[in-house]
């Protein structure tokens, strides 16, 4: 994973040279936010998906952690575009990250400097191509998401994503590709790094969003498939209701739509892509790819 250049507090610098202090307040405590974006190789010429949306969701995530943005909205905005043309790249993964730089060590943020950096480069399927169609192999985690009340699951924080490494620790050494993790009422809530959505009887399920990220694929996914004529509610549910759903997938930037064909060992739907999961999954990625019209808007071109 290697670009030339990254974005660093107002200008670019060499891939190499984008470094931090070691007493970096963000390193210890994960006094940070961020985002993660795509952008895909269109027929126009490389398109980054949903951008503003992005945008909102990192200044908001910022203002839950007080971390003063000195850039604008559409500064943060034409920095990131800038940061995917400066490095040529078409089809790429988007890092903008805000944190709390080199001060005074101690919890308390203030004096520590806000810094901003923005990274791309190549990133292939999260969980793999064969992932994508084939669906992978989840557990539950015995790690649960944190209480509402214990942090902020709407901020896109670094600190909140140590819970979501415990979830995936387990996961790969229980041999398998993913989590999912339960809220702290014992209910469905998302994957370490995704949404989670689960079919049965024709109509497709997603948790309410409260301790969950907003996700913008969850919402992309949402709109695609009503347009499509599904009925798509929001329902808190326990893990014995995806053990027996007709089809389960993850949602995310990163992980994009991933199917899951087992789940704590049971078998999901046939055990493989199921048939919503297919079509849902190819309209998304036309989408993506500025293949449908009606979603052109979502696209914005570099
Ligand atoms: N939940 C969590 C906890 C999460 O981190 C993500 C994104 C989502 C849901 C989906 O949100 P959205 O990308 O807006 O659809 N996870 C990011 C980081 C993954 C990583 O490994 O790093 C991502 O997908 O970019």
């Amino acid at each position: 994973m290697k670009a030339e250049k990254i974005w660093m507090d107002g200008s670019f610098v060499d891939w190499d040279e984008a470094k931090v202090h070691v007493l970096t307040h963000a390193l210890h405590y994960g006094s940070g936010i961020f985002e993660g974006i795509r952008a895909y190789k269109t027929e126009q010429g490389t398109a980054i998906f949903r951008l503003k949306a992005h945008v909102e969701r990192l200044f908001n995530s910022a203002k839950i952690l007080k971390l003063e943005m000195s850039y604008s909205r559409d500064e943060i905005f034409q920095a990131i575009v800038e940061t995917v043309r400066v490095n040529r790249l078409d089809s790429c993964y988007i890092r903008p990250l805000v944190f709390r730089g080199y001060k005074k060590l101690g919890l308390s943020p203030f004096t520590c400097p806000v810094q901003v950096m923005i990274a791309a480069w190549e990133w292939g399927a999260y969980l793999g191509e064969e992932g994508l169609a084939k669906g992978i192999r989840a557990i539950v985690s015995s790690w649960q998401r944190s209480h509402v009340n214990s942090t902020s699951a709407k901020a896109k924080l670094c600190a909140n994503y140590i819970n979501s490494i415990f979830a995936n620790m387990e996961a790969s050494e229980l041999g398998v590709e993913e989590a999912i993790l339960l809220d702290s009422n014992g209910y469905v809530a998302e994957g370490p790094g995704e949404n989670i959505f689960w079919v049965k009887g024709g109509i497709i399920y997603t948790p309410p969003l409260s301790a969950v990220l907003e996700g913008i694929t969850r919402d992309s996914v949402i709109t695609i498939a009503r347009d499509m004529g599904y009925e798509v509610r929001e329902e808190f549910v326990a893990r014995d209701v995806l053990y027996i759903a007709d089809e389960a997938f993850f949602v995310g930037t990163a992980a994009e739509l991933t199917p899951i064909r087992e789940i704590d060992g049971y078998i999901i739907g046939s055990g493989e892509r199921g048939p919503i999961s297919t079509v849902v999954q190819e309209k998304l990625f036309n989408t993506f790819k500025g293949k449908e019209k009606e979603y052109l808007e979502w696209l914005d071109f570099v």
